[in-house]
Parts: C-alpha cells; structure tokens; sequence
C-alpha cells in the first residue's frame, strides 16, 4: 500500500443513497468512482437484497469499475467477501474480527484498515498487520448512527500523537471541503468521506475540489 493510496478515500454502500434503488445507487457509486478518488471502500449496512448473488455482483461489478480506474478496492467488516474478491484490502472496526485472527487469515498482499476512535484505542494498535488506521468521526456525522462524540480536528492530533508505530491515519466523520486542509495539517493521510461526495449534485467537481484542498500547500 503507497500512503497516496489513501487520500481521497471514498466510502458508500446502497445505505447511503435513500430512496434509490440498488441498481441506481450502483450508477452513483459508479460515478464518483470514475471520478478520481483514489480508495472506495465497498460498506454496506444492512441493505435489503434480493439474495446473496445481487450483493456479490454489485460488489464485483464496483471491483472492476474501481481496478480500470486505478482505486483501490476495501471491503468493510466482510472477511469473507474480501478474501473471495481478493480485495485490495480490508477495514475492521473495534467490535469485529480481532486484528490477531485477521492476520493469520488474510494474504500478505491485503491492507488491512483498523477503525480507532480514543487515544487507548491508537495505542493498542501496535500489531504489525495493521496498514493504517481510519480515525473519527472528527466532525460530527449524520453518515453513522452508532458514531461515538466527535473529536475535533485537535482531538484527531492528540490521536496522531498517540500512534505507537508510524501507521497512516485516514481522518473520517462529517469531512468537507472547507475543513479539508486541517484535517491534514492535524497529520493526516488521507480523508475518507460518505455524504460529501454521495449528495454532491456534482460528484466530480467535488472530487476535483477536494484534490485541490488536499494538494494545497504542499
Ligand atoms: N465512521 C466514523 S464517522 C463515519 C464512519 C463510517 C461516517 C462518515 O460519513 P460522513 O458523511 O463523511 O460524515
Ligand atoms: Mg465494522
């Protein structure tokens, strides 16, 4: 994994896209695919399909359309999906399969993603399987309805600052535009974000704007 890899770092599932279809939340998820994010994290929450096949397929058809696109493809929570994909990689949170049993059952080719949202939780993240860390929410989210109290873009250093081993951060919870460049002056390497690119009217544009935020003055 290149740290580039994780800068523009979208995350959508069905759920994130209310009152369409599958096959029209597909298209949208599409569209900002092919529209420069350089991750896509395939997270899907509880989204009725018709049988286990449409979920593999939509996940399969967002794999291809992310590798002619040079994005990365993550899958959430799904061990299994991701190791049928051979996915470039996979992202856990604190109450799913414990890093330890992930390391011996994923290839060594696989990221592996650990979410972590208090200063204990960074620095018990000292296994050497785990690629990055994904940090938040940072700003409060309407996106996650379990989200625990946002940390601010000085609680997302005090994070940073806890980091026992030189693990890259993705910064995720309520990101937009404007607060872009302090999310990565707080040490950041990347901002993953749901809302703002799936209810953008114009998804490209955003992606645009975001890659210009995130390339400022560096
Ligand atoms: N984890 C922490 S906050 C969040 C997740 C999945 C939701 C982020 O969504 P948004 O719309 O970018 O705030
Ligand atoms: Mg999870």
């Amino acid at each position: 994994m290149n740290k580039e890899n994780l800068e523009l770092y979208f995350v959508a599932g069905p759920q994130d896209f209310p009152g369409l279809s599958i096959a029209d939340a597909e298209k949208r998820i599409a569209m900002i695919i092919a529209s420069g994010v350089t991750t896509y994290q395939f997270r899907d929450k509880g989204t009725q399909y018709d049988s286990v096949e449409q979920r593999l397929t939509l996940a399969k058809r967002l794999q291809l359309l992310a590798k002619r696109y040079r994005v990365a493809f993550v899958v959430d929570d799904d061990v299994d999906l991701a190791l049928a994909l051979s996915a470039d990689g996979l992202h856990v949170g604190q109450d799913d399969q414990a890093v330890e049993t992930l390391a011996s059952r994923l290839p060594a080719n696989m990221w592996l993603g650990l979410s972590a949202s208090t200063p204990s939780e960074i620095r018990a993240a000292t296994h050497p399987r785990i690629d990055y860390l994904g940090v938040g929410p940072v700003l409060p989210t309407q996106s996650k309805r379990d989200a625990k109290a946002p940390t601010g873009t000085a609680g997302l250093r005090d994070l940073y600052a806890n980091r026992q081993r030189d693990l890259p951060i993705v910064a995720i919870g309520g990101i937009t535009l404007a607060t872009i460049p302090e999310i990565k002056a707080a040490g950041a390497a990347g901002v993953a974000v749901i809302s703002l690119l799936t209810q953008s009217k114009e998804p490209s544009s955003t992606v645009q704007a975001m890659k210009e935020r995130w390339h400022a003055g560096s």
